[in-house]
């Protein structure tokens, strides 16, 4: 993807561990790679297409002056959140963070910390077979518009299905959404176990009733296969109450191990 650059921009702050550290200040080197496609700013010559760094730059000092963290582990991490939230056109950026001044009482030329953050691309599947289906997939949709780092893409037609997996239930309501989100996946897994929880689910039998399920169905093309986590979800090709709604949301979208598009996949189950 294309880069726009900024290599060593001096900025004033007052992170730090020691207490003087937080009082006297010292300088900061700030490098960022912020990747963007510039593709329409260089055909039209428009700045209202791309970042103006100078505007980052600005910002960047801005920020350093308004907070005071102890780690730069923190000072980057928060400073890349906070670009990612402010540029629309940003799609990930490396921060780093050097301190040429750090009183380690030895002579080292220079500490940093370097760090790459970005927007990811999840597909949630949603489901509920209890009391009002319909408002708990839309309370679920509506937490997650506000939800800070996440931006709700698009959600896909809410559909009846009927129960799979044997247990003997109400019919689903399914549906499923395409999600931006800074949040790591089991952040991520959290969130939705907050939704479901505040939602009043309760885990008794497993594949039994719920006022609602949230799933990670994908996860950019990342694979995950931990004890709290299995990414992509591990049933999906087998469930039309999943592909109905993916196949409306991104039918070339390809698993990343069966290698097929949703559409196929589909395709295949409907055989
Ligand atoms: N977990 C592992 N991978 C994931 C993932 N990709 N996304 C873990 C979310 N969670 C994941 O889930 C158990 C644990 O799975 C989580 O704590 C998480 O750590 P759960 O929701 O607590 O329990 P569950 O209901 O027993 O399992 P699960 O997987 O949610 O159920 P399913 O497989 O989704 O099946 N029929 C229709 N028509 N429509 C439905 O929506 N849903 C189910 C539930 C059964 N039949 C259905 C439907
Ligand atoms: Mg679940």
């Amino acid at each position: 993807m294309d880069k726009i650059k900024i290599d060593k921009l001096t900025v004033f702050g007052k992170h730090g561990v020691y207490p003087e550290e937080n009082v006297l200040g010292q300088k900061f080197e700030v490098s960022l790679v912020l990747y963007t496609d510039t593709r329409k700013a260089g055909l039209t010559d428009n700045l209202e297409c791309s970042i103006n760094y100078g505007d980052v730059c600005h910002y960047v000092k801005q920020f350093f002056e308004e907070n005071t963290f102890q780690l730069i582990e923190r000072v980057a991490e928060k400073l890349a959140e906070e670009l990612l939230l402010r540029y629309d056109l940003l799609q990930k950026v490396d921060v780093k963070i050097e301190k040429p001044w750090a009183p380690i009482l030895l002579p080292v030329e220079n500490v940093g910390v370097e760090i790459s953050r970005g927007w990811h691309t999840a597909y949630i599947a949603l489901g509920s077979n209890m009391g009002n289906k319909k408002a708990y997939l839309d309370e679920a949709v509506e937490k997650l518009k506000n939800y800070p780092h996440c931006k709700v893409e698009k959600v896909a037609d809410y559909i009846q299905t009927e129960p799979y997996g044997g247990v003997e239930q109400d019919v689903f309501l399914n549906s499923a959404l395409e999600l931006k989100t800074l949040l790591y996946p089991e952040e991520l897994l959290k969130l939705l176990n907050q939704i479901e929880a505040e939602a009043g689910r309760e885990r008794t039998i497993h594949w039994g009733p719920r006022t609602l399920d949230l799933d990670i169905l994908f996860y950019d093309d990342w694979l995950i296969d931990t004890p709290p986590l299995t990414v992509p979800h591990i049933d999906l090709q087998n469930r039309d109450f999943v592909l109905i709604p993916m196949v409306q949301l991104a039918p070339y979208l390809r698993h990343p191990v069966l290698h097929r598009t949703m559409r196929q996949l589909l395709d295949a189950l409907e055989g």
